[in-house]
């Protein structure tokens, strides 16, 4: 079962816009897993706890300015630092639930214009997700929802260029789940997509992330 320790974790990654519930959606999902003796942790990207994180935090907050490709790197270099442990953990069988990756770092930087093979370039040799769950809101939508937070790309015209490109990056990982269904409808289908995955990928292993 989802509860025993008997293969590797699995990797379930949520991407949206902003405002699109993925926070939510991690947090019940984890309780969930946790709820049913699943080993899983609960990560997010950019992971603002390191040094690196610390400098793409302030980028966020317009306390700082950097140049467009550098701080693209940073966000990569910030999954980076993190491989080793996720290995490491996947590998010791806890399932991570993972807030954004390479997905947010590609789908963000085109947005500004950025050459989207070169945008992917740094995160090939990242661990490849398991399952990437796209929670798709509209837009208009994502922005009627308590508005966003003053952080750097909270702005209707760059979330609708974000979500082109994440457009262009589904592949046969992704599920695209209505992300403006009721709360409870969404919990539901994230709950079944990961016990499902879960399941699935005790005996597969590892692979890298070749886009
Ligand atoms: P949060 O609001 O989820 O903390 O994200 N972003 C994120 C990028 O531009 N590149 C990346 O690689 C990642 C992971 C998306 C803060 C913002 O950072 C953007 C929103
Ligand atoms: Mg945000």
């Amino acid at each position: 079962s989802a509860g025993t320790k008997s293969g590797r974790g699995a990797l379930v990654v949520l991407e949206g816009l902003d405002r699109s519930g993925k926070s939510s959606q991690c947090a019940r999902l984890l309780s969930y897993l946790e709820g049913r003796g699943c080993h899983a942790e609960g990560w997010r990207f950019p992971d603002r706890g390191t040094s690196v994180g610390q400098m793409i935090s302030a980028y966020l907050a317009n306390e700082s300015q950097l140049d467009d490709r550098t701080v693209h790197l940073l966000f990569s270099a910030n999954r980076w630092e993190k491989r080793a442990l996720m290995e490491s953990k996947l590998l010791s069988g806890t399932t991570l639930i993972v807030d954004r990756y390479s997905y947010s770092g590609v789908a963000f930087s085109a947005a500004k214009g950025l050459d989207i093979e070169w945008c992917k370039a740094p995160d090939v040799g990242l661990i490849a997700p398991d399952l990437v769950i796209y929670l798709d809101v509209q837009p208009e939508k994502a922005a009627e929802r308590g508005g966003y937070g003053g952080e750097r790309y909270e702005k209707i015209e760059f979330q609708k260029k974000v979500a082109d490109h994440y457009h262009s990056l589904r592949d046969s990982t992704w599920k695209v789940v209505d992300g403006s269904l009721p709360m409870e409808t969404v919990e539901q289908q994230l709950r079944e997509l990961a016990t499902n995955c879960i399941q699935d990928c005790q005996e597969k292993p590892l692979t890298n992330l070749t886009w």
